[in-house]
């Protein structure tokens, strides 16, 4: 059974902060050729033997992605979505929870988890599981504002 457990949270990517509300959202089941936005879209990520379902998104710049990520792992996950300074950070961390901060969110078992980020300036942006072997794994994907 799913439960949601994590509280939807603004992201700041690239300076910006925008509170994200319910307004117009434009669903995604997974990141296909298009381009999503600008304005608020929600994407479902699913987890699936420790691959995320979306590796790779394409964004116009002013986007809200509200991520939704489902866990069918038997065994936790996370999504962290941002910068190289967030992800080292991880890297080096040892959180294997985490509170609802923007762009991060800790997925348990079979549960569903929700963080909204703002994506703004062209370029790149990861997102990763940093838990301890997942990114070596291959659970990571990109971003792409433009
Ligand atoms: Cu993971």
């Amino acid at each position: 059974m799913r439960r949601w457990v994590a509280a939807a949270v603004v992201g700041v990517v690239a300076g910006l902060t925008v509170a994200a509300t319910g307004s117009a959202i434009e669903r995604a089941a997974a990141g296909g050729g298009r381009a999503l936005g600008p304005g608020h879209v929600s994407v479902d990520v699913g987890i699936d033997h420790s691959r995320f379902s979306v590796e790779r998104l394409r964004v116009r710049p002013g986007t809200v992605v509200r991520f939704v990520v489902t866990n069918d792992d038997p065994i936790a996950h996370e999504l962290v979505v941002g910068d190289d300074d967030v992800h080292a950070r991880h890297v080096a961390g040892t959180e294997a929870v985490h509170p609802p901060v923007p762009g991060e969110v800790s997925v348990a078992p079979g549960e569903v988890g929700v963080t909204v980020v703002r994506f703004e300036a062209p370029g790149t942006v990861r997102f990763a599981c940093h838990l301890p072997g997942h990114l070596a794994y291959g659970m990571e994907g990109e971003v792409v504002v433009g």
